[in-house]
């Protein structure tokens, strides 16, 4: 059975959108087998973020995803990785379809950047990584 991490961001908690994300993980079959809610330290999403921490935006996205409480856990179910990634949409809200969380909920990109309430990891990889970073073995 495959796992995901999947993220709830701050902008989500502020707005009270949490409620409908979870509706969609559950509609869609998922199984919940962690989640807690906490805000999210430098020192971790740094490594989370290992990727873009060159980036001119990473501080945009530090400051963003510690802005407030975030939902943080571990979805399961078959094909969950790509299956949650289709869901939340594109990285961009002005890209992201109708239909999905991203399209539906995300505010359009301001001067504090890409605000897109939901995180998934994008590879079986990836999501080993983040799993074990977040919550250990
Ligand atoms: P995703 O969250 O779709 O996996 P990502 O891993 O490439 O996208 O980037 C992580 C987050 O960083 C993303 O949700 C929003 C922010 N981000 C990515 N590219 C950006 C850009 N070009 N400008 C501003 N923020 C960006
Ligand atoms: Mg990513």
């Amino acid at each position: 059975m495959q796992k995901t991490l999947f993220i709830i961001k701050p902008d989500a908690v502020k707005r009270h959108l949490v409620g409908q994300v979870i509706d969609r993980i559950e509609r869609r079959g998922f199984t919940i087998e962690r989640m807690e809610m906490l805000t999210l330290d430098l020192e971790r999403l740094k490594k989370h973020y290992a990727q873009l921490v060159d980036k001119p935006f990473f501080s945009s996205i530090t400051n963003y995803m510690m802005s407030g409480p975030a939902i943080i856990g571990i979805l399961s179910g078959p094909g969950v990785i790509k299956s949650w990634r289709d869901m939340m949409g594109a990285t961009n809200p002005g890209e992201a379809a109708p239909g999905t969380i991203r399209g539906d909920f995300a505010t359009a990109p301001d001067e504090h950047g890409i605000q897109n309430i939901v995180h998934g990891s994008d590879s079986e990889e990836s999501a080993a990584r983040e799993i074990e970073l977040w919550f250990g073995k």
